[in-house]
């Protein structure tokens, strides 16, 4: 098949889960044009079969904002008459929905009938989407593409809270490259982070208010009074002075290692020994499966779709929200005991494993195959 796939392509988990499934596809045969503003992160050097389609984005001085979402259209417009696309995947609604919406229509105009999937990754529906100025938009292009899948049934149930449709939604969960982690675990690497008596906790985000990273700090304090321990802070984004900003105040610096943004997070999270995900609200939580990929046990929040991919008691533990005396105590009941932590290491792997690339491939390429048969 002829795919074009439209995504963010930064650091967020919908861009990564969209170039990755993008690679997977196109290693079995099928001809991948990503189309969105800049290189995705996780695209690389040149690859057999995938195409990069970069939308310009004007900077006509009328234009106070530029009208990424019509650019956007035009290109994908372009993009299936001259490569003969079969059919569109776009991951996010807003706006990559409503562009595929207008370019599916401006395109039957000139006799192409291409259909469109639209993938929903979750702050699109359950933070973004709840803005009523954004509601109309997102139902209307619910309901007119030709499939919508979510990452987990809570997703799928938060779409059908807030949006007037009751169409079909596949649930399609995220999924990882499972060879991809633990290939080059390196000691002298963890070294240079944490002594071997001590234990190295992670997080992984894009520090935006709803991943709740100084929950993360104030979890690691109650954790590194009873462990020594080092907290490896992965990221950036709008809460990181907060958040260093706290570390002083709690005279946790020398512990915490801000590394800042990654490209291939696989390798820094393998080094750890627990991580913590304490999001307000989180309809996935691919981060989650990422350290679960490299071993790693996981304590959480119980929120969204994170119970989904968290087993709790077995690849790690689950808590409310905002429950920092809880997150602690669960940190140090699977740190404090080298056999606890063994179990939960090899348990948090073969959790992972549920979630493999082979094992989620076939759902979209049979999802493809049906929307291309009844379009
Ligand atoms: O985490 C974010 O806020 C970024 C966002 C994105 O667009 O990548 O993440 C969402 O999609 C990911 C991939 O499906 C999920 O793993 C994240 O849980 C989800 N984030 C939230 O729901 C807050």
């Amino acid at each position: 098949m002829k795919i074009g796939i439209v995504l963010y392509p930064t650091f967020g988990g919908s861009g990564v889960v969209a170039t990755e499934l993008g690679k997977a596809l196109a290693r079995k045969g099928h001809e991948i044009h990503f189309i969105t503003y800049s290189q995705p992160v996780r695209l690389g050097s040149f690859r057999e079969n995938i195409y990069y389609h970069e939308v310009a984005v004007s900077d006509y001085p009328l234009f106070e904002y530029q009208p990424y979402e019509t650019e956007l259209a035009s290109k994908l417009v372009d993009v299936v008459t001259h490569e003969e696309l079969d059919l569109l995947h776009v991951h996010y609604a807003i706006p990559h929905a409503s562009a595929a919406f207008m370019a599916q229509q401006i395109l039957q105009t000139k006799g192409i009938d291409i259909p469109f999937i639209t993938t929903l990754h979750g702050t699109d529906i359950t933070l973004v989407g709840k803005d009523p100025s954004f509601e109309p938009v997102i139902t209307f292009c619910l309901n007119q593409s030709d499939a919508v899948t979510a990452v987990s049934e809570s997703l799928k149930k938060d779409t059908y809270e807030h949006f007037d449709t009751n169409r079909k939604i596949h649930v399609i969960p995220n999924f990882i490259c499972l060879e991809e982690y633990n290939k080059d675990f390196n000691l002298d690497i963890r070294r240079r982070y944490a002594q071997d008596n001590e234990r190295i906790i992670c997080h992984v985000s894009n520090f935006r208010k709803v991943k709740r990273v100084e929950d993360v700090v104030k979890t690691f304090k109650k954790i590194n009074e009873k462990i020594p321990s080092r907290l490896l802070l992965v990221g950036d984004g709008p809460e990181r002075f907060n958040v260093e900003k706290l570390c002083r105040e709690l005279g946790t610096c020398d512990r915490v290692i801000t590394v800042g943004k990654v490209r291939d997070t696989s390798h820094v999270v393998g080094l750890a020994d627990l991580f913590l995900l304490p999001s307000q609200t989180e309809s996935f939580g691919l981060a989650a499966l990422e350290a679960m990929a490299a071993n790693v046990p996981v304590v959480s929040s119980n929120t969204g779709g994170i119970p989904e991919v968290n087993e709790h008691g077995f690849s790690g533990y689950l808590t409310d929200v905002g429950d920092i005396e809880e997150m602690a105590r669960y940190s140090i009941e699977i740190l404090e005991d080298d056999e606890v932590l063994k179990k939960f290491k090899a348990n948090a792997s073969s959790q992972a494993a549920k979630f493999s690339l082979d094992a989620v491939l076939p759902m979209y390429e049979d999802l493809y195959k049906e929307v291309l048969a009844n379009h």
